[in-house]
């Protein structure tokens, strides 16, 4: 499973795009990885969303992961959930999931990768690496030698998140990342469809380093 460019939906830095809207410039740009995140729609809506980024990319070769929404991710016919430290614990999402759905889980320190890759996580999300303004509870910056502990303390797939760019990817995949999640350095950025393409290269690049 690639996990290389990993692009997070957010209405706030997607001035006036639809996820939907966000989801196709993703796939557009070469994303490996689309996750719906909004916590304030409404389900309705939010489903709506998830049907229609589905059925964008489902002939793709884009993965559609939905942010805590077990429920919505598995009535839209997605490939997978998002889940937070507070959310569902992992063995309990695992009972209700098909077996190849894939279950990503946020954590913050080595322990907390052990402990999801013990519940059955088929990946991490380490954040924030660095500051972002993206998400105004993220709390202090992990840093990269966070990234190189938990990446040597669990063989699932490592996929940072957090003021992450086109000038500290490299970084981010030298610290022994499998991939890296972006909001605002392509959904805040002019040309979104460029900066996805040009971070796929960065990372590219660094992993073949
Ligand atoms: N989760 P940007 S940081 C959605 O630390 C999210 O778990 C984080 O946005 C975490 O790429 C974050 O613009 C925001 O920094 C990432």
């Amino acid at each position: 499973m690639a996990y290389g460019l990993y692009i997070v939906t957010d209405r706030v830095i997607g001035r006036g795009m639809t996820h939907a809207d966000m989801a196709a410039l993703a796939v557009a740009g070469g994303a490996d990885v689309v996750q719906l995140r909004d916590k304030d729609m409404p389900a309705a809506d939010l489903t709506a969303e998830a049907v229609n980024i589905r059925e964008i990319t489902e002939d793709s070769g884009t993965l559609f992961i939905v942010n805590d929404r077990i429920d919505i991710a598995l009535a839209s016919g997605a490939d997978g959930v998002h889940l937070g430290q507070s959310d569902i614990p992992a063995e309990y999402a695992r009972k209700i999931v098909p077996d190849d759905f894939i279950i990503g889980i946020s954590v913050s320190t080595p322990d907390e990768a052990l402990k999801a890759r013990n519940s059955g996580a088929d990946y991490v999300s380490p954040g924030p690496v660095f500051t972002t303004a993206t998400k105004s509870d993220a709390g202090d910056a992990l840093g990269l030698d966070t990234v190189f502990t938990i990446s040597a303390a669990v063989e699932i797939p490592v996929v940072p998140i957090g003021g992450i760019s086109g000038k500290n990817a490299a970084s981010v995949i030298g610290a022994g990342a499998d991939g890296v999640a972006v909001i605002s350095a392509v959904f805040g950025r002019e040309d979104a469809v460029s900066a996805a393409a040009d971070l796929k290269k960065i990372i590219e690049g660094a992993k073949t380093a």
